[in-house]
């Protein structure tokens, strides 16, 4: 045990004992990480981090996430100590603190500002959801991403550190073994993310026991192989050694820098240390006291901050934290009268507005009964928005050709390690960081896209979760959404997909029917502040639809419209569809209407949107007397009950689909106008007992 009166030693004490007596409080949580990571966390907490308590927001301040989510009272800890002051979701700094004591206090309880795990926009000061091991540090290297960017946009002569910000994240060996992070890590060293710090907790312990019982990789010679720096710190509680890693990391220019720092989880409990008894559960009151006694603390005192502890933390980060904040603020003032252009800017994306006319450029498509995949027409309208809105970038996880995102107008450019002002972002088949990076760019405030085939949703569906949990407007373009994909076969042939999609709380699913309703789409998605939106498109060309025949695709902003309707506006019966099944419909609406039958056709692109509406307009698009009902989705009808009813008709999927050409497909399946024809005429039966 080092000097019992030296103040670090009093801080780094104050975080274990907190975090023991709110997880012994709650009777649940995570002491153990916390004790371990203790002096690493105040290390560079009090002595690097540029991060200032009063304006946790502040745009140029390093990044610092918490991969090992469940280590969440360490955190809590640090914002309580550092005095972290509370934020609005206007963006406005209030006066109160982020985590009062009695949050702390009231740890994993209903209400308080201290959940189970950090949670964004619950908890200021925490900068990213985590919890779901390894997408932390995943989501902290598209925040590096959305820096650099921001530096090779922003910087200018004589402002060349206006945008310089490190983003740091803290790892445990759960984190180091999820997949997600060595795709992150490959990515991050490709693009030599040199403003990237993973700090690896290497306490051995998992909830099994150690981890020789499942991991054996030789971490430093992995991350090497990466194209990182690696560095070592073989005793945790060693403020030299852990200062001296943080400089090597600030002084490597060319590459991420990987700190492995040796710990000993639940650090000081004389019968829990260095075993997974310290990892998930309350140390126990006895176990406690005696840990407690072994850090010269109190033995019964609980929730104890020592005399001169908050002067220290204030003395610390608190001052060079409000001096660098300061510093920026009237060098922004100065950039301001030079750049106003690129200032208004850099104001517009933190405050996620568009900049005006973003949408001037959005084409509206003629009508074509050959058509044109919603796929093409979304690529178009991408471009034309993002031509007039600068801080739109992304990619593709190497499907970009056939996805359709690829930003072509000049000046677009890669972003790669010699131009990180580059607009195409390369993710490299790595969905699932893909989606960590989209986050972490949208953390930064960069309006981020990220695409593949709809298939593979499924791989990046951890992160979306969080996309949707954080409230951030990533946008997901998924191409290639039903068995349309044709000879690719049940491997490619999402069937699942769009219902799994839909019940993401939160979550915008838009499944456009046609060219225009792709670039209707596009525009409500631009419009999103808070929610993460899915843009669902066919690989195969659909026809445009006439407008001037059919209703106008404005109606995509109310998730569903009445496309054609009977002649009196008093359909008998409904036909509902989304995506490229719509004009199906619109054919056996017609051939419907010939034989006397009055139908009306909905286009609904989205439920989420739709379910949002005012009841009335509901109620007009799907009157409840109607009770004649079908639905038609090349996909799982689960879920379609909701607007169909318990007597209306879903076709939908039932397989996986099949490798076949798509005239052969729609055949076998049923997706054909005769047989919603059918359909229809069954529902009339049923409803009226005659189909006249
Ligand atoms: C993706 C994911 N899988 C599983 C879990 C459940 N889980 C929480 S902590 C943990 C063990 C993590 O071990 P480590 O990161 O070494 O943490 P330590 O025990 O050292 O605190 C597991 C499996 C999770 N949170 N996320
Ligand atoms: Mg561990």
């Amino acid at each position: 045990m080092q000097d019992k009166n030296n103040l670090d030693l009093t801080c780094i004490n104050t975080i274990r004992t907190l975090s023991m007596d709110a997880v012994q409080a709650a009777n649940s949580g995570h002491p153990g990480a916390p004790m371990g990571l203790a002096p690493v966390a105040y290390c560079l907490w009090q002595q690097f981090l540029r991060f200032d308590p009063q304006d946790p927001i502040w745009p140029n301040r390093d990044r610092f996430i918490l991969s090992n989510g469940h280590a969440s009272m360490l955190l809590y800890s640090l914002l309580h100590l550092t005095g972290v002051k509370a934020v609005s979701k206007d963006y406005e700094t209030l006066g109160e603190p982020s985590v009062p004591l009695e949050a702390i206090k009231r740890f994993r309880q209903m209400g308080s500002r201290c959940p189970g795990h950090p949670e964004y926009r619950w908890t200021s000061g925490v900068e990213c959801t985590t919890g779901p091991l390894g997408n932390g540090v995943a989501t902290s290297v598209g925040m590096a991403i959305a820096g650099r960017w921001m530096a090779a946009h922003f910087n200018q002569p004589g402002f060349e550190d206006l945008i310089d910000f490190n983003v740091y994240a803290l790892m445990g060996d759960g984190c180091m073994m999820e997949g997600i992070s060595a795709e992150a890590a490959s990515l991050a060293g490709h693009l030599k993310l040199s403003n990237l710090c993973w700090i690896y907790d290497n306490n051995h312990i998992t909830i099994e026991g150690h981890t020789a019982l499942a991991f054996s990789d030789d971490v430093a010679t992995r991350f090497i192989g990466h194209g990182w720096n690696v560095t070592r710190v073989g005793d945790a509680n060693d403020l030299e050694m852990l200062a001296r890693a943080f400089h090597t990391f600030q002084n490597t220019h060319d590459r991420p820098t990987l700190i492995i720092v040796d710990t000993h989880i639940g650090y000081g409990a004389p019968h829990k240390q260095d075993t997974s008894a310290a990892h998930g559960e309350p140390l126990g009151e006895e176990e406690i006291r005696l840990t407690k006694r072994n850090y010269g603390w109190p033995e019964d005192a609980k929730f104890y901050v020592p005399d001169g502890v908050y002067d220290h933390f204030r003395n610390g980060i608190g001052k060079r934290g409000k001096e660098l904040r300061e510093a920026w603020f009237a060098r922004v003032a100065e950039y301001r009268a030079k750049y106003p252009e690129l200032a208004e800017r850099l104001y517009r994306m933190q405050h996620r507005q568009l900049p005006e006319g973003w949408d001037k450029d959005v084409p509206t498509f003629a009508p074509d009964a050959k058509g044109l995949a919603t796929r093409d027409a979304a690529g178009k309208v991408l471009n034309a928005i993002a031509r007039n809105v600068p801080w739109l970038l992304g990619g593709s996880a190497d499907l970009a050709p056939s996805t359709k995102t690829r930003l072509t107008f000049d000046g677009a450019g890669d972003f790669d390690s010699d131009r990180y002002g580059g607009r195409n972002l390369h993710f490299g088949i790595r969905e699932h960081a893909m989606a960590a990076v989209m986050n972490g760019m949208a953390l930064v405030k960069v309006r981020a896209y990220g695409s593949t085939f709809f298939i593979f949703s499924d791989y990046a569906r951890g992160a979306l979760r969080l996309s949707a949990l954080m409230e951030l407007p990533a946008v997901y373009v998924f191409t290639h959404d039903s068995i349309g994909v044709g000879e690719d076969g049940p491997t490619h042939q999402p069937v699942e997909q769009l219902a799994s999609l839909r019940a993401v709380p939160g979550l915008i699913v838009l499944r456009p029917a046609d060219a225009n309703e792709a670039a209707e789409a596009w525009k409500v998605i631009m419009k999103l502040h808070h929610e993460p939106a899915v843009l669902v498109l066919t690989r195969q060309a659909v026809p445009i639809i006439d407008r001037s025949k059919y209703a106008p695709a404005s109606g995509v902003a109310q998730g569903a419209y009445i496309l054609a309707d009977a002649p009196d506006g008093k359909p008998d019966v409904l036909l509902l569809a989304s995506g490229s099944e719509v004009v199906l419909c619109l054919a056996a609406h017609e051939q419907l209407k010939a034989e006397g039958i009055k139908t009306r056709v909905v286009s609904m692109p989205s439920w989420e949107l739709f379910d949002d509406q005012p009841r009335q307009y509901r109620d007009r698009v799907l009157p409840p007397e109607v009770t004649a009902r079908v639905s038609v989705e090349e996909a799982s009808t689960f879920g379609w009950a909701r607007y169909v009813g318990a007597t209306g008709h879903s076709l939908g999927m039932r397989s996986f689909g099949a490798s076949a050409p798509l005239k052969d497909l729609v055949k076998t399946f049923g997706f054909t106008p005769e047989h919603i024809v059918t359909a229809a005429k069954e529902q009339l039966v049923r409803s009226k007992g005659d189909p006249r």
